[in-house]
């Protein structure tokens, strides 16, 4: 009997070797060059690897399809500018095994999902387009003609436009993600849900609404100037490697730096930079120079035990808060500071978990520097209150006027290599209006003003049989959403569903009645058209603009470029309804740029100033100190502290990364920085929390979470004993999703809370 989607959508249950050993307190070193080069050659064809490596990063080369953290904007390091994590995104890409006609025929969709998604992800790379059939156990080959008829067939015989969702995941270059979001436009639907939504999308809520830009402020060098830097919320050493060395300069010119976090993860203690050869052998640099092991979302308590206390000095001194930028530049400061004596001290440090030890001394460093960044990514956005976490780091910023000027202001560190870019260039539910007149001015047709649907929104309209057609461009959306299990009959609920994608993933396997696979081509694969091999361009996370061009050759000849997916849909579908000539573009990059420049603000002359090797910056506000808010200034704000509780035995889990995966790509099964090897259901606890339980490293647990009387459930977890707050545990995502509930999201942005999940431990 054919298995259900729920239970094709669940990560299968797997325990094998686990082993748990003391976790590092140095990050990177020689460890992650061993890491790396092993990684590299165990997959990558070898005659491949010398290329890759010298062109990863590289001006004119391609840019690392991992993180988006920014490349150096002057000279680039010969010995490699790229980390252990951007050679394993490689590897993955590049993986010398492809998957044909053959792998599907021997491979029903019923036994594939009995795969854990490592081994759907070693499988290799998607070689031809895919069509599974109605009732149908297996894919088989269809050509590329046929697929994006089938495509048209169904987007034209919905009764409405809305009827179908198109998600984008944040790899995704400038040119394709603009042809994108203008076929979906001109095709009549704002359904344009994607990635960000689960990830900074309360950072652009908080942003926007305070300083006017919904990106970060610093670049680079600002970062290498700051007196004082605070990385709240984020894990580079696994998830950003770079920014280590970064953070290094910042030591190195005499900055100091402040880790807020649940854990102590190695990176944020110490990093040993691998392509520098003396400190290979002398040491690492110690980062952190105060450690704050606050509770899990117990950020606001912290900022607000701060504000105070910052407060209380102004009041005594005089000269602890930037007056007259708070004069010049800001709104709200009288409210903000009236709202702000409401709250107690002690409560807030209770509520933060942090000692007043520990407060203290993060609290002189606050006190002392002028020049402050704040960077940090989900330990802030995956909280119900996750725009109240940054519009609170935001008003220690405003009171220090520790903004628009060097060394200081804000660093969202954003996830995949170009989500910043697609947002920029249009993916987005929620589109300005400005950005919606030039689309109608330059291209003669009226896209709907009316938002269409988020990721969370677009999972329930599937479920209620609103949405017929699920379109991915890139992405594992069943792996990367919340409540897998409601999310799986949602997508089963659709006629077809679409995957554009360079390897198989789980999405492939929860299917609409129909479904196809349209294999594309990787960053590092070089994109032929009629007018030569095309350059793309991507946005990194601090607003530079810059070129990728693949050097390798295309894994297959069935491969085409996302460019060209969108392209052949939209001349399918639209046919003769467009006043877009669509396949002209496919023919020549320049024509796509050519036309972000007259559309987007910040563009003009892209065709030429993306041949600069460093690539263009894109206008920012906040940088400058023009804050385009609804007030024409920089806004502080009113935050509530966050209500949660825990009842009897429940604790708050975060669902997080192991340094060996990427989002639901799972490089391997070990978690180097964390001591922990050869497994993924794990669950992290405090060893006080274990005792209270009779629990003792690898016994086996279920997971339960109860949300507004709904009750999920996650079975077989080992137990590891953490540094981790009392009351606070940790998992993987993917493997936890299931727990999550879909009605449990940010206020305005509705990021899912996946890092605040009430959870109760069974055991067996
Ligand atoms: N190698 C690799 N690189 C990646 C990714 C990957 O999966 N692998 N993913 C990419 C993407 S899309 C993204 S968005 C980023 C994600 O980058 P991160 O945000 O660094 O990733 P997470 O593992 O989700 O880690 C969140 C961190 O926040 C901490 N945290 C959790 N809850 C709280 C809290 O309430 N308060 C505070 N202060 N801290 C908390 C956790 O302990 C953890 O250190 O990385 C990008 N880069
Ligand atoms: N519980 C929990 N859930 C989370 C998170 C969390 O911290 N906890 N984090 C959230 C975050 S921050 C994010 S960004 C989302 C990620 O959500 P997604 O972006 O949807 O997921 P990824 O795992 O990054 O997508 C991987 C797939 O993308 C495809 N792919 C890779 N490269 C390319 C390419 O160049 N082109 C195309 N077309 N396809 C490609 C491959 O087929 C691969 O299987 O997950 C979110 N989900
Ligand atoms: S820091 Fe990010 S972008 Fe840079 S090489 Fe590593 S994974 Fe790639
Ligand atoms: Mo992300």
């Amino acid at each position: 009997m054919s298995k259900s989607p729920i239970d094709k959508g669940l990560t299968p249950e797997t325990l094998d070797n686990l082993k748990i050993k003391t976790p590092p307190t140095n990050s990177a070193g020689l460890g992650g060059i061993v890491a790396a080069t092993s990684h590299a050659f165990k997959y990558i064809k070898p005659n491949n690897i010398f290329k890759i490596s010298t062109n990863l990063n590289q001006k004119g080369g391609f840019d690392c399809p991992g993180c988006a953290w920014p490349d150096p904007d002057d000279e680039r390091s010969v010995l490699g500018e790229y980390c252990e994590n951007g050679l394993k995104a490689m590897a993955e890409e590049m993986q010398n095994k492809l998957i044909t006609r053959d792998f599907f025929a021997k491979h029903t969709i019923d036994d594939l999902s009995e795969w854990s998604d490592f081994e759907i992800g070693k499988s290799g790379r998607l070689a031809e387009p895919m069509f599974l059939a109605e009732g149908s156990a297996n894919y088989e080959p269809i050509s590329w003609e046929k697929a994006f008829e089938k495509v048209a067939a169904h987007l034209n015989a919905l009764d409405h436009p809305d009827e179908a969702v198109f998600y984008t995941s944040g790899r995704t270059t400038n040119e394709a993600a603009f042809l994108y979001q203008l076929f979906v436009r001109e095709f009549g639907t704002a359904n344009l849900p994607d990635c960000s939504n689960m990830c900074h999308e309360a950072s652009g809520s908080a942003l926007s609404e305070t300083l006017g830009i919904g990106k970060g402020s610093v670049t680079l060098k600002d970062l290498y100037k700051a007196d004082l830097v605070m990385v709240v919320g984020q894990n580079p050493a696994t998830n950003h490697p770079r920014m280590l060395s970064a953070l290094e300069k910042t030591k190195k010119n005499g900055g100091k730096i402040i880790a807020i976090n649940p854990l102590p993860e190695a990176g944020l203690m110490k990093f040993t930079d691998p392509q520098n050869p003396i400190k290979m052998l002398t040491g690492g640099t110690k980062l952190s120079d105060v450690f704050v092991p606050v509770t899990i979302n117990g950020d606001v308590a912290f900022f607000k035990a701060i504000l105070l206390k910052l407060l209380a000095k102004e009041e005594e001194q005089g000269n602890v808060f930037d007056k007259a930028f708070i004069e010049t530049y800001t709104n709200g400061y009288d409210d903000f500071i009236s709202d702000i004596k409401t709250y107690n001290f002690e409560a807030c440090l209770k509520a933060s978990g942090v000692s007043k030890d520990v407060f203290d001394k993060a609290f002189e460093l606050i006190l002392n520097n002028d020049n402050i960044i704040i960077c940090w990514a989900m330990g802030l956005t995956q909280h119900e209150n996750a725009v109240d976490n940054i519009r609170e780091l935001v008003n220690l910023l405003l009171l220090k006027g520790s903004i628009g000027k060097e060394g200081a202001g804000t660093c969202p560190v954003r996830g995949h290599s170009n989500v910043q870019g697609d947002r920029t260039v249009g993916i987005w539910e929620a589109a300005p209006q400005a950005f919606l007149d030039k689309i109608e001015a330059k291209y003669g047709f009226k896209p709907t003003v009316k938002h269409g649907y988020s990721v969370i929104e677009a999972i329930k309209a599937m479920y209620e049989n609103k949405v017929k057609v699920f379109f991915g461009m890139g992405g594992n959306f069943i792996s990367a959403v919340p409540d897998t299990a409601y999310a799986s009959q949602a997508m089963a609920n659709c006629n077809l569903t679409v995957h554009v994608s360079t390897k198989l993933n789980r999405s492939h396997l929860v299917t609409g009645k129909e479904a196809l696979i349209f294999p594309c081509l990787g960053r590092a694969e070089k994109d032929y058209q009629k007018t030569g091999v095309q350059t793309q361009s991507v946005e990194n996370s601090m607003g530079v603009v810059s070129s990728t061009k693949g050097v390798l050759e295309p894994c297959s000849n069935d491969l085409i470029s996302e460019v060209a997916v969108v392209c052949g849909i939209a001349n399918a579908t639209l046919r003769g309804r467009s006043k877009i000539n669509w396949l002209a573009y496919q023919d020549d990059y320049d024509l796509v740029r050519n036309d972000i420049a007259e559309v987007v603000d910040g563009f003009k002359d892209y065709n030429k100033k993306i041949k600069n090797p460093s690539g263009f910056y894109l206008p920012n506000g906040a940088r400058n100190r023009a804050f385009k808010t609804k007030t024409g200034r920089a806004n502080f704000s009113i935050n509530k502290l966050p209500e949660w509780q825990l009842k009897g035995d429940e604790l708050i889990m975060m669902t997080i990364r192991s340094h060996d995966q990427f989002n639901t790509t799972i490089y391997g099964l070990d978690d180097r920085y964390r001591g922990v090897f050869n497994e993924r259901r794990i669950i992290f606890m405090n060893r006080e929390d274990m005792k209270l339980r009779n629990l003792k490293d690898y016994d086996v647990v279920n997971l339960k979470s109860e949300f507004k009387g709904v009750i999920r459930r996650a079975n077989k977890f080992k137990v590891v004993g953490f540094d981790i707050p009392k009351n606070c545990c940790a998992t993987y995502f993917p493997e936890t999703n299931v727990l999550v509930p879909l009605d449990s999201f940010a206020h305005t942005a509705k990021t899912p809370a996946s890092k605040s999940v009430i959870i109760t431990i069974e055991n067996i």
